[in-house]
């Protein structure tokens, strides 16, 4: 009895740490956080919260101890050039017309493109706008025909599992008129694939460092580097290959915090390429004037 009560302590300790440890892996597994005090005062959600995917869930907001010391910013006079209104119109149109021949392609020649192309047009993606100044992106361009090959298994592995059972049914009739299935010759064909990776995170010396609205930012540097490619004459066709990112990644020795986004076959198209016969919606029912 004696012994019983002297040990007491140590039994409801013993008690108190495995709960503190059963709750901590519940909240880990139900991808919840510590809220902070001026967030539960506001009740407002964190800014990426609605964004945040599954494969985040162990990445922990900013400590103190990792914050990076205030870098003090100058702020530089900005004057861009300004066009008269008839240059505006006729810039405006050109390039309307420019974009409006885009066409997501998937048959592609074997013809190189020259490198230099390649850098200038990863260069612009890079002049997009991100959360914070984050520049959370990282471009991967392979040439390399065994890489390109490798890339191809897995993803025509993944797509066959993505069209027989994880799309459904009605998402493969919605894509029917596209003419895709899993086999992917592009993969092997077009001189370059260009990988695009969101970076959940950074990571600096001091610990993580958060990329607000990664997704967002990453997504509109795609829609530049798009443009990019159709001002240089190339083609491409946007895929975002369902789970196959991590292998993706590991095979690329891409880092955890890197999440693949979207993948690029770029080039020439080939010879004979078809397109489906899509119509864009007019202006009317795309704009709403206020
Ligand atoms: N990623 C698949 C399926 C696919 C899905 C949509 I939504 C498309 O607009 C086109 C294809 C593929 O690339 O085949």
């Amino acid at each position: 009895m004696a012994l019983f009560s002297s040990l007491t302590p140590v039994i409801v300790a013993v008690i108190c740490i495995c709960l503190a440890a059963l709750w901590r892996d519940k909240r880990k597994a139900t991808g919840e956080r510590k809220v902070k005090t001026e967030e539960r005062v506001s009740s407002r959600p964190w800014v990426d919260d609605d964004l945040r995917d599954e494969t985040e869930l162990s990445v922990e907001e900013n400590t103190s101890e990792c914050l990076e010391k205030d870098v003090e910013v100058q702020h530089i006079l900005y004057s861009p050039k300004r066009y008269s209104e008839d240059e505006m119109i006729c810039r405006a149109n050109g390039f309307y017309q420019l974009m409006n021949e885009r066409r997501s392609v998937r048959f592609f020649s074997e013809e190189m493109v020259p490198r230099e192309v390649i850098d200038s047009i990863i260069r612009t993606a890079g002049t997009a706008p991100s959360g914070a100044h984050t520049e959370p992106w990282t471009f991967v361009v392979i040439q390399d025909p065994e890489i390109k090959h490798q890339i191809r298994e897995i993803i025509e592995e993944e797509e066959e599992i993505n069209y027989k059972k994880r799309m459904g049914k009605t998402w493969v009739a919605d894509i029917k008129q596209v003419r895709t299935n899993w086999i992917k010759d592009y993969l092997d064909t077009a001189p370059y694939l260009i990988l695009i990776f969101k970076q959940t995170y950074g990571i600096l010396p001091t610990g993580k460092k958060t990329h607000y609205y990664n997704e967002i930012s990453v997504s509109i540097s795609c829609g530049i580097l798009l443009a990019a490619l159709q001002n240089a004459g190339l083609v491409t066709v946007t895929t975002t290959p369902l789970n196959c990112g991590p292998r993706v990644r590991i095979i690329l020795r891409r880092p955890v915090n890197e999440k693949l986004l979207l993948l690029l076959p770029v080039g020439y198209p080939a010879k004979g390429a078809t397109v489906p016969g899509f119509t864009r919606k007019p202006l009317d029912e795309i704009m709403v004037f206020v």
